[in-house]
């Protein structure tokens, strides 16, 4: 039979994941579950016929001009491909794939989590009861947080874990709000009761919480400028389950600590996995819910994320348009 591809996993996948990729592929799989250094991705890129990264790979542009004629596909596992120069790679011929749709679900939960957890003090009455778990009792104004349903949702980008979002908002009787670069179809508007803002920063002056559901792009850098949030409400909430350079991280930080926000959910970070540790002071007075990029972490998601790399791959070398093409005009 034909070759088998060489194929260069950065990261230790699910067992049954890598099991199916070993048996498919001449699958260089990371047995450390540590992040490729840059010698190995160099060697990696120079080597293989396809390159499994993850987010916590740079795949710049500098690391795919020293690709080797082998590389074909870039497989990316993961959903954001802000980690992969995506025009460096197609001007080089070489496909990239992500996985979508697999992890909208969980990360509308996490996303829903975060949006309940910060109002409702969530994370401040759960320390009362680790440690010493001494409690003094109950008060009729004791850990008061505020209410969400009856809230105005705003949600920065309509794609995919967007809509999902909204549908579960909607369930928890949230107002949707949403900007996009363009208006979604009309039944979906009219099934979420969605209110369309071409304007962010006239949503963003009205929103209860906004949530940030875009992709990281450079037109999405720092989306959530200084000046943004600036225009937001004193009581109101943001939470970011998307990636962390979509806002003015350390003009976040500043309003929250100066009692401009309410107080954030925060999944993703500007330099993760460094996290500002002013982010975690301000968690440690309940202001703010941080958690290390758990959106997406399901056993479920991560082995259904590896089942469409293994099928973008197959499809790619079966001769096919892989499913999950990402075309650089769509970065
Ligand atoms: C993963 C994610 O943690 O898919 C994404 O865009 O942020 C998460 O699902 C990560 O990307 C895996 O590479």
């Amino acid at each position: 039979g034909r070759k088998k591809p060489l194929v260069v996993i950065s990261r230790k996948l699910p067992d049954a994941i890598e099991t199916r990729m070993r048996e498919l592929f001449d699958a260089r799989l990371n047995v450390y579950d540590k992040a490729l250094t840059q010698p190995e991705l160099v060697a990696a890129v120079r080597e293989a016929d396809v390159l499994v990264p993850t987010v916590t790979d740079r795949i710049d542009a500098a690391l795919i001009a020293q690709a080797g004629p082998n590389l074909k596909l870039i497989a990316n596992f993961g959903n954001g491909v802000d980690n992969i120069d995506v025009a460096a790679a197609a001007a080089k011929g070489i496909v990239v794939t992500n996985t979508p749709n697999v992890l909208t679900e969980d990360t509308a939960d996490m996303t829903m989590a975060l949006m309940l957890a910060v109002p409702r003090r969530l994370t401040e009455g759960a320390a009362v009861l680790q440690g010493d778990g001494k409690w003094a009792g109950w008060s009729p104004t004791w850990m008061l947080g505020h209410r969400i349903w009856g809230k105005r949702l705003g949600i920065v980008g309509m794609g995919r874990i967007g809509t999902a979002v909204a549908r579960r908002a909607k369930a928890f009787g949230l107002s949707i709000h949403y900007h996009n670069r363009r208006r979604v179809a009309p039944a979906t508007e009219d099934a979420l009761e969605a209110t369309y803002w071409e304007s962010l920063d006239q949503m963003l002056a009205r929103m209860d919480i906004i949530s940030v559901n875009c992709p990281s792009t450079p037109a999405t850098f720092h989306l959530l400028s200084a000046r943004r949030l600036a225009l937001m409400q004193p009581t109101a909430y943001v939470v970011n389950t998307a990636r962390g350079d979509i806002i003015d991280e350390d003009a976040l930080v500043k309003m929250l600590e100066s009692g401009k926000l309410a107080g954030a959910g925060l999944d993703v970070f500007q330099h993760e996995p460094a996290v500002n540790p002013r982010l975690v002071k301000l968690a440690g007075k309940g202001r703010v819910v941080i958690l290390p990029h758990m959106g997406s972490a399901t056993i479920e998601g991560r082995i259904d994320m590896g089942e469409k790399v293994i099928i973008n791959i197959r499809t790619f070398f079966d001769g096919h348009r892989p499913p999950d093409r990402v075309l650089p005009s769509r970065v």
